[in-house]
């Protein structure tokens, strides 16, 4: 038998593409990379040029237009759908004296740090969870949220929340409470008040292996843990005296997708480089310094926002002689669940 195998006028290119075939040996490179090339790339975005603009916003946008009045930070390579690295997002939100943002609930998970402001709170599943500049307030997915500002001046916070990786996955569903408000269902700060950061846990608690069950890690706690050991502590080459924010009942990050830190950057900080599978997203909650990415130099100071795509090469430098303290959020959990994080040394 000498069945021709093809005839010789077709296009077989054209005609698997019509019947939803494609020629692995022309996308092997972009499939199986050698290394990971984020789409993103090292960014800052500077809080006194935005602040402006959110106090514009605050007062041309009512809270029932506009449900959450945040300023999106979006990365110049991530535009369409809008994300500040590959699977994690920061906004910065604004809310008045007297507005509420009405109640909903989303699968992604969620955490706000207190960047100014006094006054108001968050009511997550029931417990109002009050907010004081450098708190971190988690609502993990699925949780109920909404917020009201019954203090006076504007409250400003930083939003981080890992949606892209929830619609990456096609996981992604939302759903408005029904009512603006919840009503309390608990005392207020509860579940902050009676955990004491994983060192004395209340028995009657049920364990949660997936998120933390504290609604707020306050400044106050933060900052005493930083300076009892920021004089003595070694730290790390790369990240200077680095702390993570734990879930109480498991010690590992406060939600499955994404770790929380807080860290300081001595005076004289000259870090060195590393690369990791991992982004990480940065606020600079006091101090100044710089991040060098690749090429690219970041220049930050108080309450900047900036961020690491992931594989690239980066490492940070305080050349003041004070202080620098910043809060990082990563997707290392998320890569490290999967199998999928590395890290290496670049030098
Ligand atoms: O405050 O619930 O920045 O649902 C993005 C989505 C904030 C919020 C954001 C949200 C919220």
């Amino acid at each position: 038998m000498t069945a021709s195998r093809s005839r010789p006028d077709t296009d077989h290119y054209a005609e698997i593409e019509e019947l939803g075939a494609s020629p692995l040996w022309r996308y092997y490179g972009a499939i199986f990379d050698s290394e990971p090339r984020s789409r993103a790339v090292p960014y800052l975005w500077g809080y006194q040029r935005l602040r402006p603009h959110m106090l514009h916003f605050a007062d041309a946008l009512s809270l029932e237009e506009a449900e959450r009045r945040v300023l999106m930070l979006v990365n110049p390579g991530m535009t369409e759908p809008p994300a500040t690295v590959n699977n994690l997002y920061a906004g910065i939100q604004i809310i008045l004296p007297g507005e509420t943002a009405q109640a909903h609930r989303h699968t992604a998970n969620a955490f706000r740090f207190i960047i100014e402001g006094e006054g108001a709170y968050t009511t997550v599943d029931g417990e109002r969870v009050h907010m004081h500049p450098g708190d971190l307030l988690l609502t993990p997915g699925w949780h109920w949220h909404d917020h009201y500002h019954e203090g006076d001046g504007p409250m400003m916070w930083l939003d981080g929340l890992d949606y892209p990786l929830t619609n990456a996955m096609e996981a992604g569903f939302f759903e408005l409470y029904g009512q603006r408000l919840q009503k309390p269902a608990t005392p207020d700060d509860l579940s902050s008040r009676q955990f004491i950061h994983g060192r004395l846990n209340p028995t009657w608690v049920p364990r949660n292996p997936v998120n933390s069950p504290i609604g707020n890690y306050p400044w106050t706690e933060t900052e005493r843990a930083l300076t009892s050991i920021s004089d003595d502590a070694t730290g790390s080459l790369y990240d200077g005296i680095m702390l993570e924010y734990t879930n109480p009942h498991t010690g590992g990050p406060v939600m499955p997708t994404m770790s929380c830190r807080i860290s300081r950057l001595p005076a004289r900080f000259d870090g060195r480089a590393h690369q990791h599978t991992s982004s990480t997203i940065y606020h600079v909650v006091a101090g100044e310094g710089r991040t060098e990415v690749g090429g690219t130099v970041l220049q930050w100071g108080p309450k900047d926002v900036f961020a690491i795509p992931a594989w690239a090469p980066h490492r940070h430098v305080n050349a003041s002689t004070g202080d620098a303290t910043l809060m990082s959020y990563t997707d290392e959990p998320a890569q490290r669940a999967l199998g999928f994080y590395r890290e290496r040394p670049v030098d």
